[in-house]
């Protein structure tokens, strides 16, 4: 699987060009399990050109390395992430382990898209497809020109405005953070 590579890729890429050119912004020690919470307050103005959790996990399912993700190659990359979750082959996750999935995938315990948005049929269980097809609506949301492939350009998310480390619009109906599921 690619994601570790190209996780490994992104950090060292972020570091090295934080260290020579700017400032770090000054972060404060997040939840247990979630990473740090930058303050806006100081240092570089706050981005405005963003990825959500879920566009980041899309990005790295680029099996073929051509910068694009297709459905087929998202189709496989989550079902490889729900098994490396269901070790015990049950076929669905409980929202704990679904939890474990977010923070594995998304790089949060509480990242979008929450487990009641995905679990449709609201048996307290997540099974692939229901993953599969929550997958296919954000794909959907993504792919803006519909050519079946996501492409970094349509991945990114361009704020408005920049607010700092409070997320703009209005909260998701959880409270991850995001005014999209
Ligand atoms: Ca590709
Ligand atoms: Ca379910």
């Amino acid at each position: 699987m690619r994601m570790p590579i190209l996780a490994a890729i992104l950090v060292i890429a972020t570091s090295a060009s934080a260290q020579n050119t700017r400032t770090m912004l000054p972060v404060s020690p997040g939840a247990q399990g979630s990473p740090p919470v930058a303050s806006g307050s100081t240092g570089q103005p706050p981005a405005t050109i963003v990825a959500e959790p879920v566009a980041m996990m899309i990005a790295a399912c680029d099996a073929n390395d051509d910068g694009k993700t297709t459905r087929d190659e998202l189709t496989a990359c989550v079902t490889r992430s729900f098994e490396a979750i269901d070790t015990a082959h049950k076929g669905s996750l409980g929202y704990i382990d679904y939890s474990d999935w977010a923070l594995k995938w998304l790089g949060d315990r509480n990242a979008l898209p929450s487990p009641f948005v995905v679990d449709a049929d609201n048996d307290n269980r997540i099974t692939l497809a229901e993953l599969q097809a929550q997958f296919a609506i954000l794909f959907a949301r993504f792919d803006t020109d519909k050519d079946g492939a996501a492409t970094r350009a349509e991945l990114l998310t361009i704020r408005a405005s920049a607010t700092g480390d409070r997320p703009s619009g209005k909260k998701g109906r959880h409270g991850a953070g995001s005014d999209r599921p």
